[in-house]
């Protein structure tokens, strides 16, 4: 018997190398190369000082894949903004990412544009090298038609600007709708505006385009203002993020400065992450609390165009016409189109934005 356990033992022992092997090759069988693949997105942007946040942190994460970046006009003009991400892109060193004009004006609506929140310039009147990265002769939305042909099911858009590239690519091409992973848009909010009592400012700025984003059809994670205002860059984090140094370290403390010093003009004691909300979503979903919801954008009320109006309840009373009046006949549920982030782990986002940035 004591031989035989001996034998056992032994045998074990010596097939050990074989069975670490094994092990090995079941582990990496496991993780498919699509599950360790960098997720593929492409960043439509009004760059805008809080883009520059967004879009350091996304080329900065390891789980991103920033495929093109298109730019929307909105916090400035789409000549400045196009310049901006140019330049951004060029202190980056990634002249490798395809970067596209877009529309010119939303869809029905004369463009507002944000100096007065972002600085002269749009990016915290920083005046960085002129870009050595050159535009993409593209035009933003068939770029994100191209691609998203191209890669089906893997591209995921992160718009942190007005939706009108994103609107103006599905009316061209609806046919992309359901081959695009996913959405996942800064905007919107359940909770009272920024512009006004109602809406937000990307959403305000083109009311019909992101009604059309938030009915397409595709899966859609609103990232709004429950969001961006619970996650405040605050003095703590700036001081982490000035003790070190680099091109787009030193770029970052000078944007947040600014954006800080105007929060504070206005009471606040930090500066709202909005746009790079979205990439962090994109980067870690766990970071935010979502919940389902049916979204429409009100485009004609008096004093509510632009708001995302959100059903929390799930449902809607089915009124009949009976002669001179309406009468309830009962209750319809309505499809949720939109995950709608209604908290977040602020502390969590913003030790993970400042780690990103650390030293580069
Ligand atoms: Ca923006």
């Amino acid at each position: 018997m004591r031989n035989f356990q001996f034998a056992k033992v032994e045998c074990l022992r010596r097939n050990l190398p074989l069975l670490y092997a094994l092990l090995a090759i079941f582990l990496v069988s496991a993780l498919s190369p699509e599950a360790l693949a960098a997720k593929k997105i492409i960043i439509d942007t009004d760059p805008g000082t809080d883009d520059a946040l967004a879009l350091m942190l996304a080329l900065n994460s390891p789980e991103l894949d920033v495929r093109a970046v298109t730019v929307v006009p909105g916090n400035v003009t789409a000549a400045t903004g196009l310049d901006n991400a140019l330049r951004m892109v060029s202190l980056a060193n990634r002249c490798d990412i395809p970067v596209a004009a877009g529309a010119q004006h939303p869809l029905f609506q004369k463009l507002i544009t944000a100096e007065f929140w972002h600085g002269k310039n749009g990016l915290a009147n920083i005046e960085l090298p002129a870009g050595k990265c050159r535009v993409d002769a593209r035009f933003g939305p068939d770029l994100i038609i191209e691609m998203v042909h191209a890669s089906p099911h893997q591209i995921t858009l992160v718009p942190v600007g007005p939706l009108t590239n994103i609107a103006l690519a599905v009316e061209k091409d609806p046919s992309i709708v359901p081959l695009v992973k996913e959405v996942i848009l800064m905007g919107g909010s359940i909770s009272g505006g920024n512009v006004n009592a109602a809406a937000e400012a990307n959403i305000y700025n083109d009311p019909e385009a992101a009604q059309i984003v938030f009915q397409a059809g595709w899966p859609l994670t609103m990232v709004g203002l429950e969001v961006g205002d619970k996650s405040l860059f605050s003095k703590k984090y700036f001081q982490e993020l000035s003790q070190t140094h680099g091109p787009i370290n030193d770029f970052i403390v000078s944007v947040v400065k600014f954006m800080m010093n105007i929060s504070a003009q206005f009471g606040s004691p930090g500066a709202p992450m909005y746009d790079p909300s979205a990439v962090a979503v994109a980067i870690d979903s766990s970071l935010v609390k979502v919940r389902e919801m049916h979204v429409d954008v009100e485009t004609r009320g008096e004093f509510t165009r632009g708001e995302t109006t959100a059903n929390r309840r799930g449902d809607v009373e089915r009124n009949v016409l009976h002669g001179d009046r309406y009468v309830i006949e009962g209750v319809d549920k309505v499809a949720p189109n939109a995950k709608v982030c209604v908290d977040v782990d602020a502390d969590r986002f913003l030790e993970l934005f400042v780690s990103r940035i650390r030293g580069k």
